[in-house]
């Protein structure tokens, strides 16, 4: 077998994000989030879990640098969580959050792991959601000041950031579907939010520039490519409109093309927005929201295949109708010729300069056997395919810089909880004990060979 080698510069890394992980809900200062408001209210979450303690990372981080320097990680991607450091949304700082992601930072540092460092990934200070939150048009400026504070004191050390993680989530998931934090169930609700949260991220890229020179900014979307079950006209149109509401709609303005103009017209006839336009835009958003960027990040798990009988009924098995025997713990299906396909399209659509996966990995349940091992072979095949197609992409010259496993370790799975375990370290979260996975000790060689056998 030959070996892959990976560019010199490329970067090996692994990531999570602060609800997911910290635990610590109500320490040092911190006010409630849209999570914990979502989490302790009965019936959210599948087995009746919440971030309380999650993985208690607020008082094991130290631990937690050490394992991943262990593991060779190069890159830590980590989010900030806003109700630590404006626990009212705005206005007074609270030191004692912000000196938490400082020391971590340190501690990255010090171990020689790049921080890259995600301003928001979900969990909204609920003070801010009671005035409407990404629904409302002044949550714009409320993000650019927890902005400005964030990289304000962080930014002479940390050179990478990512504005936001997964806005189709956000806005489909917590204001239409209602799966997650809020728990919205409103369509015209969705696309205000999506619309708020694209903007808020073009307002605060040049204040991320001003604060930490020579940083690299961007944002993170989740993808699904998608394809039509068959060559049928009704599956063809179930298959666009998927496209469109999932993928194009969040790119499109990102890169100077306003909303895709098709998914609008359906927008107005599923009476999500009015005959007369968008009313949560004014001229110069789009602009702003096209405000050039460093880079792309994109998180990739799966496929859809999309057919009229399913499409818009039931969401869930319609993102992830699966035809491939081989399917995660989620019920995705491993297709890993999806993330080439993504990254081919991006580059060929959207001319995009630089691109790392933020996020790609697997949920199998496979824990310590008798002797304490975790031979998740799953997972590691799984690692093992997708980078290979990662490598085919930069070997045709697409401009990958870096890859990041979701997750560094297992962790509080929003709806799903704790029986979905993305980690390649294992947690006990009875006693907290961490246990390096096969597929951990796999990704350690990975990265001191750069590259695959
Ligand atoms: O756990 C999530 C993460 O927070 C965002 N991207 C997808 C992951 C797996 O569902």
């Amino acid at each position: 077998m030959s070996k892959l080698t990976f560019p010199e510069n490329f970067i090996w890394g692994t990531a999570t994000s602060s609800y997911q992980i910290e635990g610590a809900w109500q320490e040092d200062g911190k006010s409630e989030s849209i999570w914990d408001r979502f989490a302790h209210t009965a019936g959210k979450i599948e087995d009746g879990t919440t971030g309380d303690v999650a993985c208690d990372h607020y008082h094991r981080w130290a631990e937690d640098i050490a394992l991943m320097k262990s593991l060779n990680i190069q890159s830590y991607r980590f989010s900030t969580a806003w109700p630590r450091i404006l626990p009212n949304g705005r206005g007074p700082i609270n030191q004692a959050g912000l000196d938490f992601y400082s020391r971590l930072v340190d501690g990255l540092l010090a171990a020689n792991i790049t921080p890259f460092v995600t301003l928001y990934h979900w969990d909204l200070p609920q003070v801010l959601q009671d005035e409407g939150g990404w629904t409302a048009r002044p949550i714009v400026e409320s993000y650019v000041e927890y902005v400005d504070v964030v990289t304000r004191h962080l930014g002479d050390r940390v050179k990478h950031w990512i504005t936001h993680n997964e806005p189709w989530v956000v806005a489909i998931m917590g204001h239409e579907s209602g799966e997650h934090a809020p728990g919205i169930k409103d369509g015209a609700a969705a696309l205000a939010a999506a619309h708020h949260v694209l903007l808020s991220h073009g307002a605060a890229v040049p204040i991320i520039r001003q604060n930490s020179v020579g940083a690299e900014v961007g944002i993170t979307l989740n993808f699904v490519p998608a394809e039509p079950a068959t060559s049928s006209i009704a599956d063809f149109n179930a298959y666009r409109f998927f496209d469109g509401f999932f993928n194009r709609w969040f790119i499109s303005p990102l890169y100077g093309r306003r909303y895709p103009a098709d998914i609008v017209a359906d927008y107005v006839a599923k009476g999500y927005l009015p005959p007369d336009g968008l009313p949560f835009v004014q001229e110069e958003d789009w602009q702003t929201i096209a405000t050039p960027t460093d880079f792309l990040g994109i998180n990739y798990y799966s496929r859809a295949i999309l057919s009229a009988d399913t499409a818009e009924t039931d969401l869930e098995k319609t993102l992830f109708s699966s035809v491939a025997p081989e399917q995660t713990d989620m019920g995705w299906e491993v297709y890993p010729n999806g993330l080439y396909n993504l990254l081919q399209r991006l580059y060929f659509e959207y001319q995009i300069p630089k691109i790392y996966i933020t996020e790609n990995g697997a949920s199998y349940s496979d824990g310590p056997d008798e002797n304490g091992r975790v031979a998740d072979k799953r997972r590691l095949s799984y690692l093992r395919d997708h980078l290979t197609v990662a490598h085919q992409a930069i070997q045709n010259g697409i401009p990958l810089a870096g890859y990041f496993v979701w997750a560094f370790m297992d962790n509080f799975e929003w709806n799903r909880g704790y029986k979905q375990r993305f980690g390649i370290v294992w947690v006990d979260y009875e006693t907290q004990q961490r246990t390096i996975k096969d597929s951990a000790l796999w990704y350690k060689e990975v990265i001191a060979r750069n590259g695959l056998e």
